[in-house]
């Protein structure tokens, strides 16, 4: 039986459309769950929307609609969107759904029945933006304001349902010890352990779970005066989506734990600490990992309407036009090493897209056209070697299924994204040293040719074969002017024959045309 990989994205908030960061971390999803999928895992990939919680109450306010219809509204553009951008989620959950409601409060009662959820008061501040309890030291030290927003911090008080987080905090603090790739990358693994222990040394707070003057959310089975706080309904969308706490539960027990919970960095803590923290105390195992990439700012600034900066969906469109869904696919992730911060500038994109066209692009079109002119389109046996000069693109070639395995086993995606584009250049420069065009003209130089143009064309397939789950679209073209169907074969079976000698190639076109 394959082995099961199970990635999810957050559950964006519909109470805008989405934008640059939304696509960053849905497409960077899509390409691992499309590798691990090439790589012949069962792959289950989510996706969907947080709808509750007090952001969308009053977003909904300002337009004068109710939050159903605001989530509704943009629930739908997401979902669409993903349609649009060829993304190949499996499942699409949103929070005010009859099956995720079911499932949080089933969650619920049993941390009622465990007496890891009990009654009584909050008094602290909150901020609104990011749906957060703030303690007051780190409220102050904010001067009451969000950290992330910078708008004023609102102080609640209400009585309240709690979730015994002090009681798990040292159970999480040894599974994160224990379980060195649970947070990655490592700088932020050692920002959680870090806040943990400081928290546990001054007496960790229990987490405040429902809201009484809230009326837009799932309301507590046991209680419905009060709403079941956000982030602990955004949470166990992982598991509800897999049928957990409603009646057909055998996703869950396929799929569970997840294989990667992928996420923006401003949402760690809730991931790492809040999340298995009610996971162990449902009796249920932590995710294997939590990936925290960084953020997108624009031309050196955060991304903002004012500023006139802002990446929205108008904007991706326009990029999607010019450069093709892969060439924004290929820019977000070879811009910066994944889980850094990032900046978009139009210049770069275009750059990084000619660079596919000069490197990737330019090798298929020499394999193709010189296979065409001197060997009737059909790959040469190997014939006359040439050690010295042979052996840094068969070394680079050989290599490559592992290295390429072993960045996605990083979920190192810049790389993922280079290494094929690195193997293109080695065959590049293999193409200048050795001028196939003027062994062309001696006859005596045929057995030469036949191992160039044989070694040339095994590096642009692997290295085209290695780019499909970033290109899928280009990817796949460049394959078939090899003469080559991917269509239902794994990853090994693609790179374990090479293109076997008297393999006819198909037409040749370019791939990437220029964009000035
Ligand atoms: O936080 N750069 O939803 P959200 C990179 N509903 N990524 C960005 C980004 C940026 N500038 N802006 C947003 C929520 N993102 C909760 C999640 S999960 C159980 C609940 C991406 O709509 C990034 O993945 O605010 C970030 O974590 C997410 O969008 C936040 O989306």
């Amino acid at each position: 039986m394959a082995k099961t990989f199970y990635i999810t994205t957050p559950i964006y908030y519909p109470n805008g459309e989405p934008h640059l960061g939304h696509v960053y971390t849905t497409l960077a999803t899509d390409t691992i769950a499309r590798y691990r999928r090439l790589a012949g895992d069962d792959v289950r990939f989510l996706t969907g929307t947080d709808e509750h919680g007090i952001k969308m109450v009053k977003t909904a306010e300002e337009k004068g609609i109710t939050p159903e219809a605001l989530a509704t509204k943009n629930a739908d553009v997401f979902r669409n969107l993903w349609k649009e951008f060829n993304v190949t989620n499996d499942d699409f959950i949103r929070t005010s759904e009859p099956r995720h409601k079911a499932g949080v409060q089933e969650i619920v009662r049993k941390l009622l029945a465990s007496d890891d959820i009990y009654l009584g008061g909050y008094e602290g501040w909150y901020d609104e933006g990011q749906e957060e309890f703030i303690t007051e030291t780190e409220a102050k030290a904010a001067e009451y304001k969000s950290v992330i927003s910078g708008r004023p911090l609102v102080r609640y008080k209400e009585p309240s349902y709690f979730f015994r987080l002090s009681k798990w905090a040292p159970k999480v603090l040894e599974y994160i010890e224990q379980n060195p790739t649970f947070i990655q990358p490592d700088s932020r693994r050692n920002e959680v352990i870090s806040k943990l222990k400081i928290q546990l040394k001054e007496g960790f707070q229990d987490l405040s779970i429902s809201r009484a003057t809230l009326k837009w959310g799932v309301p507590m089975p046991n209680d419905p005066a009060h709403v079941v706080y956000v982030w602990i309904d955004a949470l166990s969308n992982y598991i509800t989506a897999l049928g957990y706490g409603g009646g057909e539960a055998s996703l869950f027990d396929k799929y569970w734990p997840a294989d990667v919970h992928l996420i923006g960095k401003e949402i760690l803590w809730f991931h790492t600490v809040y999340w298995p923290a009610m996971l162990f105390a449902l009796g249920l195992p932590a995710p294997k990992q939590v990936f925290a990439h960084g953020w997108w700012t624009a031309e050196g600034k955060k991304m903002s309407k004012s500023l006139g900066n802002f990446i929205d969906i108008e904007k991706l469109r326009e990029v999607n036009k010019s450069y093709g869904l892969d060439g924004l696919r290929f820019y977000t992730l070879r811009s910066a090493p994944f889980g850094t911060d990032l900046d978009w500038k139009a210049a770069d994109l275009n750059t990084s897209f000619n660079e596919l066209g000069n490197v990737v692009g330019n090798l298929l079109n020499r394999v193709v056209n010189m296979t065409t002119r001197y060997r009737e389109a059909a790959i040469p046996a190997i014939g006359e070697t040439d050690d010295a000069v042979d052996a840094a693109v068969r070394k680079a070639t050989d290599a490559f299924p592992v290295d390429l395995a072993n960045a996605y086993d990083a979920l190192a995606l810049q790389q993922a994204a280079m290494i094929p584009v690195e193997l293109a250049r080695a065959a590049n420069v293999y193409i200048d040293t050795t001028a196939p065009f003027k062994l062309a003209k001696d006859p005596a130089k045929a057995a030469r040719l036949d191992t160039v143009l044989n070694l040339s064309a095994q590096a642009i397939y692997r290295a085209l074969v290695g780019l499909l789950p970033i290109l899928p679209e280009k990817a796949k073209e460049g394959l078939s002017q090899l003469g080559v169907s991917e269509e239902g074969k794994t990853l090994a079976e693609l790179f374990s024959t090479p293109l076997p000698a008297g393999h006819k190639l198909g037409e040749g076109k370019v791939l990437f045309p220029k964009v000035v």
